[in-house]
C-alpha cells in the first residue's frame, strides 16, 4: 500500500519535471525564434532607448585620431591624467580611454554610471571637440543646398547633465554649422542641481564662447516638454532645432534639415540618431528606419516600406516618417507656435512627441526623417533621473493626447492600459479647441494615410507591405587564435569547468598545447571567445563580480577586450584590467583590478 503510493508520488514527480522541460525548452527556442526580424515591425522601443538588437549597428573600425587640438582641448584635465599618454601614436582605439589608473579615475567612473548612466570618465577625457566618422550615405556628399536658407535657433534643455557631454554638445554645433546659419543656441538649464552646472558653466560660457551661445535657468524643474517651450519663447531665429544634451552633430547636419522647410514652412524634420555609446562614447552609423508606435503608446523604430524610399534618391533622400522619437528635430519657428507648441498640461517627459508628431500629421503638416543629417546621441541604459514627485508622467500625458488626439481608437490603448481608464489626466479642452481651431483630420484618417501599417489586433489585420532592410549582419573577422599566457603565473586562461558551460568561470590553469579549450578567438569586434563557443564578459554593473563565460550578444560593451600597452588585457566598459588575484592559490582566480601594470595583469596572446 505505503510502496504504490510512493511510486505514484515518484511517477507524479517525473511527470512534472519532464512537463517543465518541455515547457522550459519549448519557451527558449520561441524566444529564441522571436529575435529573428521577419518584416513584422519591431517590438517596444521607447524614446531615446538604442535600436533593436538586430539593427544594431557595428561598432565603426576606423582608429579615432585625436587632432591637436583635442590633445590641447583635453579640458578639465585633474581627470584626464593620461591623455598625452594614451594618445600617443595615434593609432590606438578609442575605448582606451577608459582605463582606469587609479582610485580618482574610478570614482570619476563610478559616480558618473550613478549620475548620468554613461561613461563620465571618457566624456571628460575627450575633451569639448572632437572629430567623429561622416557617417552619411556617400550620396549626400554630392547634394548642393541652397545658399539661402533661414536661420535656426538651437535650443539644447538639460538637466543635470555631465558638464563635458553638454560642452560637446555645444561646440560640435559651434564647430560644424556655418556660422551664418546658426542664430543662437539656447541653452535651458531646468532646475539641475549639480554645481558645476552653475557658476562653472556661466563662467566657461562668458570667457569661451561666442554671444549667441544664451542661457535661460528655470527656477523650478519643468521638465522637458515645458523646458523647451520656455526655450523658444526666448528663440529669434526663423527655425527651431531641438537637441538633446547629449549630442555631437556631424558634418553638413543643418543644411539638409533647413532645405526642406524652406521649401514648405509645415514640413518639420529630424535627423538620422547615430549612436553614441554609453559605454565608450564610440559614435557609430545607425541604419535608416522610421518612427511608429504601439497600442500602449510607446514609440518604437520601424523598417522603411519600400514605397517610402525616392527611387532615384534611395535613401539619401527625406522620407516620411509617422511618428518621431522626440529629443531631435526641427521645425519652423512661428509654425510651432501656430501649430500649438507642445500641450502644457503634460509633465516633464514622456508622450510628447507621438502627440506633436498626431498633430503635425492630421493638422496639415508633414513629418519627414532627413538621412543626410546626422545627429549623434548617447543612449544610455536608462534614465538617470525620475520625475520630482516620482509620479508616471508618461501615462499621465499618454493618457491627455489619447483623449485629444485619438478618437474611438482610444479604445486599443484601454484595452492595453484597462488601468487607466477612469484616471484623472486634467483639463484638456483647451487642446480639444486647438484641434477644432486647426481644422485637424481624424486619427482614422492619420492611419488609414500615414501609417497604413499599424496593426488592429482581430482578424482583419492587414497584411505587411515589403520593407527595406538595411541591416548587415555579418560575422566579425577573426584576427587573432591562440592562448592567452599570463606572463607571472606561466599560466593560460582556461574555463574553470567546461567551455560550454554559460555562466562559467574562467581561470588560469596549466597551459597545455594540445587542449583545444584553451584556445581563444579574438576578433574584430575585441571579443573573446574561448573554443569557438562563449564570449568573455564583464557583469557592466558590479565591477567586483569576475569576468564570465557568456553568450555572445555582439553589441560591444560588456564583451569588449583590448589588448593595451605592457601587455594589458583591459575590459571596455569596466575601465580596468585582468589580473590573476593569488599566484599562489592553486584555484587560479582572475578578477578586474586597477590598471597598475604589475607582472599579474600582464596576458600574451600566443598563436
Ligand atoms: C478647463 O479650462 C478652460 C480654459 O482653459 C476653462 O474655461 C474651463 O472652465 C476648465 N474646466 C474645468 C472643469 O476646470
Ligand atoms: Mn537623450
Amino acid at each position: 500500500m505505503g510502496s504504490a503510493a510512493l511510486r505514484y508520488f515518484c511517477y507524479g514527480c517525473l511527470f512534472t519535471s519532464v512537463t517543465w522541460t518541455l515547457l522550459l525548452f519549448i519557451y527558449f527556442n520561441v524566444s529564441e525564434e522571436s529575435r529573428t526580424f521577419k518584416h513584422v515591425p519591431i517590438k517596444g522601443l521607447e524614446p531615446y532607448k538604442p535600436f533593436p538588437k538586430k539593427f544594431n549597428p557595428r561598432v565603426t573600425r576606423t582608429p579615432f585620431k585625436l587632432s591637436d587640438r583635442q590633445k590641447n582641448n583635453g579640458v578639465r584635465n585633474q581627470f584626464g591624467n593620461r591623455i598625452e599618454d594614451l594618445a600617443e601614436g595615434n593609432s590606438e582605439l578609442l575605448p582606451e580611454m577608459g582605463m582606469i589608473f587609479n582610485e580618482q579615475d574610478q570614482e570619476v567612473r563610478d559616480l558618473g554610471y550613478q549620475k548620468h548612466s554613461f561613461n563620465v570618465l571618457i566624456s571628460n577625457r575627450l575633451g569639448y571637440h572632437r572629430d567623429v566618422p561622416d557617417t552619411r550615405d556617400p550620396k549626400c556628399g554630392d547634394k548642393f543646398y541652397p545658399s539661402e536658407l533661414p536661420s535656426a535657433s538651437v535650443v539644447v534643455c538639460f538637466y543635470n547633465e555631465a558638464f563635458s557631454a553638454l560642452l560637446r554638445t555645444v561646440h560640435s554645433i559651434l564647430d560644424r554649422t556655418p556660422a551664418n546659419l546658426l542664430h543662437e543656441i539656447i541653452l535651458v538649464d531646468d532646475s539641475s542641481e549639480l554645481a558645476d552646472l552653475k557658476n562653472e558653466l556661466d563662467e566657461y560660457i562668458r570667457t569661451n564662447l561666442p554671444t549667441k551661445v544664451k542661457m535661460i535657468r528655470n527656477e523650478k524643474r519643468e521638465g522637458l516638454i515645458r523646458g523647451r517651450m520656455i526655450g523658444a519663447s526666448h528663440a529669434t531665429g526663423k527655425v527651431l532645432v531641438f537637441l538633446d544634451s547629449h549630442c555631437e552633430v556631424n558634418e553638413v547636419w543643418l543644411q539638409p534639415l533647413l532645405t526642406p522647410i524652406k521649401e514648405d514652412h509645415k514640413t518639420v524634420v529630424c535627423p538620422v540618431i547615430d549612436i553614441i555609446s554609453a559605454d565608450t562614447l564610440i559614435y557609430s552609423s545607425s541604419p535608416i528606419v522610421r518612427g511608429g508606435f504601439n497600442w500602449g503608446l510607446h514609440f518604437k523604430w520601424d523598417p522603411v516600406p519600400f514605397s517610402e524610399l525616392e527611387k532615384s534618391e534611395g535613401v539619401s533622400a527625406p522620407f516620411k516618417s509617422p511618428t518621431m522619437a522626440g529629443g531631435l528635430f526641427a521645425m519652423d519657428r512661428e509654425y510651432f507656435n501656430e501649430l500649438g507648441q507642445y500641450d502644457s498640461g503634460m509633465d516633464i517627459w514622456g508622450g510628447e512627441n507621438l502627440e506633436i508628431s498626431f498633430r503635425i500629421w492630421m493638422c496639415g503638416g508633414k513629418l519627414l526623417i532627413v538621412p543626410c543629417s546626422r545627429v549623434g546621441h548617447i543612449f544610455r541604459k536608462r534614465r538617470p533621473y525620475g520625475s520630482p514627485g516620482g509620479q508616471d508622467t508618461m501615462a499621465h500625458n499618454s493618457l491627455r493626447l489619447a483623449h485629444v488626439w485619438m478618437d474611438e481608437y482610444m479604445e486599443q490603448y484601454f484595452a492595453v492600459r484597462p488601468e487607466l481608464r477612469t484616471k484623472n489626466y486634467g483639463n484638456i479642452s483647451e487642446r480639444l479647441s486647438l484641434r477644432n481651431k486647426l481644422n485637424c483630420k481624424s486619427f482614422k484618417w492619420y492611419l488609414d494615410n500615414v501609417y497604413p501599417e499599424m496593426q488592429l489586433p482581430g482578424p482583419n489585420a492587414k497584411a505587411q507591405q515589403p520593407v527595406f532592410n538595411n541591416r548587415g549582419h555579418k560575422r566579425p573577422k577573426i584576427q587573432q587564435r591562440g592562448r592567452l599566457f599570463n606572463l607571472q603565473t606561466k599560466k593560460c586562461l582556461s574555463a574553470q569547468g567546461h567551455p560550454s558551460q554559460k555562466g562559467g568561470l574562467v581561470v588560469v590553469k596549466d597551459c597545455d598545447l594540445n587542449d583545444p579549450d584553451q584556445i581563444w578567438s579574438y576578433n574584430e569586434e575585441h571579443e573573446l571567445i574561448l573554443s569557438n563557443l562563449l564570449c568573455l564578459d564583464m557583469s557592466e554593473t558590479r565591477s567586483t563580480d569576475p569576468p564570465r563565460l557568456m553568450k555572445c550578444h555582439g553589441s560591444g560593451g560588456s564583451q569588449q577586450w583590448l589588448f593595451g600597452k605592457n601587455n594589458r588585457l583591459y575590459q571596455v566598459s569596466v575601465g580596468q584590467c585582468m589580473e590573476v588575484t593569488d599566484p599562489l592559490n592553486l584555484k587560479g582566480y582572475v578578477a578586474m583590478a586597477i590598471c597598475d601594470g604589475s607582472p599579474l595583469q600582464q596576458w600574451r596572446f600566443e598563436s
